[in-house]
């Protein structure tokens, strides 16, 4: 892998850039004449030079702000995140060998605790400048925080660390890692925090601004039906996007239901302001490719949303782990598919 000479392209293509919409920027909505694509094309494997995509936690947005989406995997063990870059165009997507974000960015990794410091990426704006930051989850000793590198103009600020009050309404009982995203929630155009709240049965909301002040107090909730009530049940992890582009931005979430049946749930946005007011869920994607009994021998753990082939449609994309082969003997291999709009 040539560190130098990709990130001397990768502050090129810094430089060159202005102002980063990334994964925040609003979908054109489609004329009457379109096609809808409401359906899912059968997955296919993601791989980059003839080697399949490291599997983790997944994010597509534009992080070198050359207004192609770029693919982020987290889930490394040593908190680490990589990044390839799209190299080729928005309608023919062709990634990069990877690359440790840690590489060119100071404090780049989400520390280790007692545990491993799993980056969850987001590329959302968290301070309002309009430009997408990079959030990230917490390690598991450190329930209540998250982690925010913020875009300045040209380059990546070393990574701060903020919190959230764990007193507050909606923080509840959480003893585990934090998953966090931004995005307008009450239809202000200021961007909010969302939490995956205590017990991992719901989501939990900060009003913004979100800086210069903390702990940040969760005070509201975002409503969704289906959502987990028990503590067999559980969100996952989520994300706001357009899924039906119809201009108002929705919430799709992984979550799991009534011993482990679940999966990919959309939840249409049925007017705002925001995303207050949302449709019953439609479940996208289920359990049979999502998460099994106990002993299954597959698992989803991560998903993103985004237009991979830029077509205007947000696309699937999930990470699993299959025991191969099935049995003791087996070792558990991760892998990252895409699901297209048809
Ligand atoms: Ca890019
Ligand atoms: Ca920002
Ligand atoms: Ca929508
Ligand atoms: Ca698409």
């Amino acid at each position: 892998m040539r560190w130098s000479t990709s990130y001397t392209i990768l502050l090129a293509a810094m430089m060159a850039s202005g102002c980063n919409r990334g994964a925040v920027s609003p979908q054109a909505v489609p004329s009457p004449s379109e096609t809808r694509k409401d359906g899912l094309a059968p997955p296919v494997l993601l791989e980059v030079g003839g080697k399949p995509v490291v599997s983790g936690y997944p994010f597509l947005g534009d992080i070198d702000g050359d207004g192609l989406n770029d693919l982020l995997m987290g889930g490394d063990p040593n908190g680490r995140l990589l990044v390839y870059r799209n190299v080729g165009t928005a309608a023919a997507p062709r990634m990069s060998e990877p690359q440790w974000f840690d590489e060119w960015v100071q404090k780049g990794r989400v520390p280790r605790g007692c545990s491993a410091g799993y980056f969850y990426p987001q590329l959302m704006d968290f301070d309002g400048d309009g430009r997408p930051d990079l959030l990230s989850g917490s390690h598991c000793c450190d329930s209540f925080g998250f982690h925010v590198f913020r875009r300045a103009d040209n380059s990546w600020s070393p990574r701060t660390h903020h919190t959230v009050a764990s007193e507050s309404k909606y923080t509840g009982v959480f003893v585990h890692r934090s998953f966090v995203t931004a995005a307008d929630w009450n239809g202000d155009r200021i961007p909010d925090l969302l939490w995956r709240s205590g017990g991992n049965l719901g989501i939990g909301v900060a009003l913004g601004p979100l800086t210069g002040h903390e702990p940040l107090e969760l005070e509201h909730e975002v409503e969704f039906t289906p959502r987990p009530t028990t503590v067999d049940e559980g969100v996952h992890d989520f994300s706001v996007a357009d899924w039906d582009r119809d201009g108002k931005p929705d919430l799709l979430v992984r979550l799991r239901l009534d011993g482990g049946k679940g999966g990919i749930y959309w939840y249409r946005n049925l007017g705002g302001p925001g995303l207050k007011q949302l449709a019953p869920g439609k479940l996208l994607l289920g359990e049979d490719v999502l998460v099994g009994p106990m002993r299954s021998t597959r698992s989803t753990y991560g998903f993103c949303v985004g237009d991979w082939d830029g077509d205007g449609w947000s696309d699937l994309i999930v990470t699993r782990q299959d025991l191969i082969p099935p049995g003791p003997e087996g070792s558990w291999q991760g892998s990252v598919w895409l699901y297209s709009r048809e």
